[in-house]
């Protein structure tokens, strides 16, 4: 007899709702939850494969205490006592010496992040990040540019939609299950899907039609579909009479911008611009110009997702059925917000943030998620000030990081590297504690909040037992905490208290998750009234397609088209991306993922492959600069990416010797890649740095 257990998956970051059986304590099935809408049972191979991570032997099993020099693989095992006292006697000290700023803890968002928010607030330092600069946080800072709202304010009605552009946005690849239903379910109806990407992924060979752009173009190709739509009045002109400001700068602005100029810059052919322009027009506003998820490409990344929503603002298409909409929350059904930790009173912090978020280096990007890139800048120059200790919780500084090598560098000076993990990443290899978290499926977490159309909560509940020693996050801050005489923020003791003060003003309780594994807080599906109810959070209450946020910190709203030059000879744009069968660097070295696909491999077009005399499946060596010449992988000979690219996928090249599976199975992206940012936006642009290819003999 097995029971059923509601629970979210943690696979990934995409948290699908699960329902997962269980026998004797242990795991025997996993599948979607079946009430969810778009879910509907589904799950990804890398959902499944949680039963291989529950099982693994080759994950911390118990806390870790570095003996020998970092990095070394010299450990003794601790028990949980000893090593939360390590980390706190540690702590303190550094922060008696050098000040609550000098600890920095950068997590992977997760449903406890108002908890670690909490820790570093009592602590009495600003220097929280997460790793959303270097996910999409240039799309983040174009949404708040134009319409005052973040990206993750913002959805996409995937069912309900005619048709849909994707700028590398390889939902077929890097998916989320309830998205990809939808889609389909709208394509089976007959809405279309145009796709566009230097590289022929899954996503393309799935479109109604497909463009290979050069590379780091697609803002030209914006230009002049704006262009084409100003130029026919294609655009709803109801919608953007009440709705935008700054129409007349755009109509001047794009003037020069031609379909026949873009053909030039991008390789599109001029035509084509002007049928997809025609045919969005035919559709509006039941249509979507995606705005991206992992939004950083390239520096100029702010502009090409601000030409992106600005075509949705022309199409009528925001807070649209079939368009993009406003994700609405608690209030917006009428309840009470969701109990945070993080909202309880805490003595004033000061201190600057260490990474120039909100500050002279990123002026207008995001301060709540802060921009990581600076890491290594700040541990080094110790800009603004020194930095003592690093918290990874969640997150892989050692490979999400590009030009990782400077990274593991400037780690090196810290007078302590903690890792919260679930494996043997490269930084907790590289720490001085290994404190190891029990899985998703070992552990309750917090209750999440999932605002959209029809905001509602979902509970992740324990299904198993821990296999080995090891415990929840929201315990470990807890933990430390008490030690560091903070225990007065974290007034909880079980998984129930935290759930019981998330809910209190919610009118929600425990008993109502037991039916399908979430609540929802409203039958109807909230859209604002087009005429006259969209609430627009931007000084003027409209779509700013002049912006006060940029143009208030110096930055234009428009300023001229930069031509993107080709790539010296013998020299490739390093794109990078994901696979449907893995996480990003989480994943290489479970049982079943890694049969799936167990190296990364280096995709070069046909012709350049040729000039220097590499063969499909010959191991070569990427380098992008003299100082980080990486390990070798194995070239995958194509017509299927455009002449000027290479590209491999993120997360390999791992050097822990304790994945025995993924040990230096392929390269790392990260340690080619070079730090640069687009400095409006905030993000790091990971398909920007050129390299060479040298066969291997
Ligand atoms: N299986 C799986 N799914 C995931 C994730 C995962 O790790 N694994 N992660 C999730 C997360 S956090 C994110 S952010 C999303 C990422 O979702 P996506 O952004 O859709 O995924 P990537 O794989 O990064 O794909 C980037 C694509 O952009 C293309 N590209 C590079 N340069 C250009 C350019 O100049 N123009 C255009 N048009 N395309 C370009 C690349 O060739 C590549 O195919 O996926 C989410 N889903
Ligand atoms: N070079 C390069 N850098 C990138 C990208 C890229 O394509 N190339 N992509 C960017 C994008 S889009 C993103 S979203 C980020 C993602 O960057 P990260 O957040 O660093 O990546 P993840 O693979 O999601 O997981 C990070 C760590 O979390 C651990 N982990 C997994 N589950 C748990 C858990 O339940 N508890 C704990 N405590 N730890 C857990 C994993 O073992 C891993 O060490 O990287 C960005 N950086
Ligand atoms: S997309 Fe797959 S791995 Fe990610 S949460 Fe959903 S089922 Fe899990
Ligand atoms: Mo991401």
């Amino acid at each position: 007899m097995s029971t059923e257990v509601w629970s979210i998956c943690f696979m990934c970051t995409v948290r699908c709702p699960i329902r997962v059986m269980v026998a004797n304590d242990d795991v025997v099935w996993i599948q979607g939850n079946p009430h969810v809408p778009g879910i509907e049972g589904a799950l990804c191979a890398k959902g499944s494969a949680g039963l291989a991570l529950l099982h693994d032997h080759e994950r911390p099993q118990y806390p870790m205490i570095r003996t020998g020099e970092r990095g070394a693989g010299q450990w003794r095992r601790a028990g949980w006592e000893e090593a939360l006292d390590y980390v706190a006697d540690k702590l303190k000290a550094i922060i008696q010496e050098h000040g609550g700023h000098s600890v920095v803890f950068g997590e992977r968002t997760n449903l406890n992040t108002h908890i670690s928010k909490t820790f570093m607030k009592a602590i009495g330092s600003p220097n929280h990040f997460t790793h959303d600069a270097l996910c999409k946080g240039s799309v983040n800072t174009a949404f708040r540019s134009l319409t005052g709202y973040a990206d993750p304010q913002v959805g996409v009605d995937y069912a309900n939609t005619r048709h849909i552009v994707m700028y590398g946005r390889n939902i077929f690849e890097a998916l989320e299950i309830a998205p990809i239903n939808n889609l389909l379910k709208a394509m089976d109806k007959g809405a279309k899907l145009t796709y566009i990407d230097p590289r022929v992924s899954i996503t393309a060979t799935k479109a109604d039609r497909y463009w290979m752009i050069r590379p780091g173009t697609d803002l030209a190709l914006n230009y002049a579909l704006i262009h084409t739509i100003l130029k026919e009045k294609l655009y709803d002109q109801d919608y953007v009479r009440r709705w935008v400001s700054g129409l007349n700068e755009l109509i001047a602005f794009v003037e020069p911008y031609t379909p026949e100029w873009a053909e030039a810059e991008t390789g599109i052919p001029a035509g084509e611009i002007k049928n997809l322009a025609r045919e969005m027009s035919e559709v509006k506003p039941a249509c979507v110009f995606h705005y991206g998820y992992r939004g950083a490409h390239h520096p100029n990344e702010i502009y090409f997702r601000r030409s992106i929503i600005i075509l949705n603002a022309l199409m009528g298409s925001i807070e649209a059925q079939g368009g993009l909409f406003f994700k609405k929350g608690a209030a917006a059904a009428g309840r009470g917000d969701i109990g945070k930790y993080v909202s309880q009173e805490f003595p004033k912090i000061n201190a600057p943030r260490f990474d120039g978020s909100g500050a002279e280096a990123f002026p207008i990007a995001d301060s709540s998620h802060g921009n990581p890139q600076m890491l290594a800048h700040a541990i080094i120059n110790e800009d603004p000030y020194p930095i003592k200790a690093l918290i990874a919780n969640r997150f892989e500084p050692l490979q999400s990081i590009p030009d990782s090598a400077q990274v593991r560098q400037a780690l090196n000076k810290l007078d302590l590297i903690v890792a919260v993990d679930i494996n043997f990443s490269e930084i907790a290899w590289y720490a001085d504690v290994i404190l190891p978290e029990s899985i998703y499926l070992e552990r309750a977490d917090s209750i999440q909040m999932v605002s959209g159309l029809k905001p509602s909560l979902r509970i992740r509940k324990q299904a198993v037992t821990p296999r080995y020693d090891t415990k929840p996050a929201w315990l470990i801050w807890k933990e430390i905490a008490t030690r560091l005489e903070l225990g007065q923020y974290f007034p909880y003791e079980t998984i129930e208290d935290i759930w019981n003060f998330q809910l209190k003003d919610m009118g929600v309780k425990i008993e109502d998750f037991d039916a399908k594994g979430f609540v929802s807080l409203t039958d109807k599906a909230i859209l604002w009234d087009r005429k006259d109810g969209i609430k627009f959070k931007t000084p003027s209450g409209k779509i700013e397609f002049v912006s006060s946020l940029m143009e208030k910190a110096g930055f234009p709203s428009f300023p001229p088209y930069e031509p993107v030059a080709a790539p010296p000879e013998g020299r490739f744009r390093l794109l990078v991306g994901r696979c449907a069968a893995h996480t990003h660097v989480s994943t290489q070295n479970n049982l079943l993922l890694n049969e799936l696909v167990p190296e990364n491999e280096l995709w070069i077009h046909t012709a350049a492959a040729a000039k220097l005399g590499i063969k499909d499946g010959q191991y070569v060596e990427v380098v992008s600069n003299p100082l980080n010449t990486n390990g070798k992988l194995k070239a995958k000979v194509t017509d299927f990416i455009h002449p000027e690219a290479v590209f491999m996928l993120h997360g390999f090249g791992k050097t822990v010797p304790a994945q025995t599976r993924c040990y230096l199975k392929g390269a790392s992206d990260a340690l080619l890649q070079e730090n640069i940012s687009d400095k409006v936006g905030g993000s790091p642009a990971l398909d920007e740095t050129l390299v060479q290819v040298r066969p291997v003999k």
